[in-house]
């Protein structure tokens, strides 16, 4: 795509115009490095317009790291002989509390599908009930797929925000992605969530075989679910699993993605994780248009993250003190509190530009 293609872009996007699939194919196809740097450029700009300079930050609670589950791509599939934790609800509750006084817009609670919460929905909605009471911030959860009823029990008791990843909305992939797993209840269940008030993320991984092709499905895949928040990540591969002998695909097409992501989602949430790379590579992705930094834990958390770039560092510099000096250092901030509600509040209301 030519320089003043590129120029035009950020205003007509304004405007509200969509990018069509041969524009897509064009932006993916980007490799020419000033060309990479212009369209974060306009990606930025178009972030700036919604946003300013105001960032949201998530903390990350991976409270059971258990899983019946077998995605070739995770580390906590069922049959990988690791270390695993379950937290009980005091020690959940220990966490919040440390978490209290932070700068921290909403409380991620994440499990692996674990049978003992699965099968017993209702002990999952008393660590809703009891995360609320302690911080009475926004809850998102990432459970998996669960029971419409039991989406609807949490949502009564607290939760705001379902997480649930299609990883691709190209079925070919995603059966060797989520090996087993309905492609269908997985988007059953985002659109029912969104149906009873909950927000929603959907999310990709790059670097699992998608060509530009796969990749056009799944940013097609993932518009048609109407999210209010949407990812990427690059795929890491993880020792002991079936992909974990792939070679590492650098952040590059990633970083491509959220900013392409930006132009397609110009007003959505759309996350830069600490997961991945850390704080440099949180820098990176809201250079390149992302605006929410999540997996944020407390700085002497043992906790897991679901790549963990951290495994093996002494240091685990994600917390949130660490994560607002680098944000101020690059001129952002975080958004207030305020800003952030509204955001939940408008999953009501019909786009100003429609999506
Ligand atoms: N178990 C729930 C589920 O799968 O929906 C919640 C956990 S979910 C937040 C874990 C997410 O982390 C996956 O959906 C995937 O997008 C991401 N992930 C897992 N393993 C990964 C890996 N090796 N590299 C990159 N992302 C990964
Ligand atoms: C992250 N480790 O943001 C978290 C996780 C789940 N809702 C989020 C993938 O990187
Ligand atoms: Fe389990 Fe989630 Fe990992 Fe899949 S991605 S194996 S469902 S924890």
């Amino acid at each position: 795509m030519m320089q003043q293609d590129l120029d035009n872009l950020a205003e007509e996007i304004l405007n509200g115009s969509k990018l069509t699939d041969n524009e897509l194919r064009e932006l993916l196809s980007i490799t020419d490095k000033e060309e990479l740097e212009k369209l974060y450029y306009v990606s930025r700009k178009v972030r700036d317009h919604f946003f300013e300079n105001k960032v949201f930050l998530y903390s990350f609670v991976y409270f059971s790291t258990y899983c019946k589950n077998k995605c070739t791509f995770c580390y906590y599939r069922e049959s990988n002989s690791i270390n695993r934790y379950r937290l009980d609800i005091n020690e959940v509750r220990n966490i919040c509390r440390a978490l209290k006084g932070e700068n921290i817009h909403m409380v991620d609670l994440t499990m692996g599908e674990d049978p003992y919460f699965h099968e017993h929905p209702e002990r999952f909605t008393d660590v809703v009930r009891m995360v609320k009471t302690e911080l009475n911030l926004p809850i998102m959860i990432s459970p998996g797929v669960l029971q419409n009823e039991s989406l609807k029990e949490l949502h009564d008791n607290g939760a705001n925000f379902l997480a649930l990843y299609q990883e691709t909305h190209d079925r070919e992939l995603y059966g060797k992605l989520r090996v087993g797993q309905s492609f269908e209840d997985r988007v059953n269940a985002r659109s029912f969530a969104k149906s009873i008030g909950y927000c929603v993320e959907d999310g990709i991984l790059t670097g699992v075989g998608n060509d530009i092709e796969s990749t056009i499905k799944s940013l097609r895949g993932m518009e048609n679910n109407r999210p209010d928040m949407v990812r990427v990540m690059t795929f890491v591969p993880q020792e002991g699993t079936p992909l974990g002998k792939k070679d590492p695909e650098s952040s590059i097409e990633e970083l491509k993605i959220i900013a392409i992501l930006r132009l397609m989602f110009p007003d959505r949430l759309i996350p830069a994780s600490l997961d991945l790379e850390g704080i440099p590579g949180m820098v990176h992705r809201l250079n390149a248009g992302a605006n929410v930094v999540t997996s944020i834990i407390p700085s002497n958390s043992t906790l897991e993250g679901v790549v963990n770039y951290d495994r093996d560092l002494e240091e685990r510099d994600r917390d949130p003190k660490s994560v607002i000096k680098s944000l101020k250092a690059m001129g952002m901030e975080p958004a207030s509190q305020d800003d952030f509600n509204k955001i939940l509040e408008r999953k009501h209301e019909i786009p100003a530009v429609p999506l």
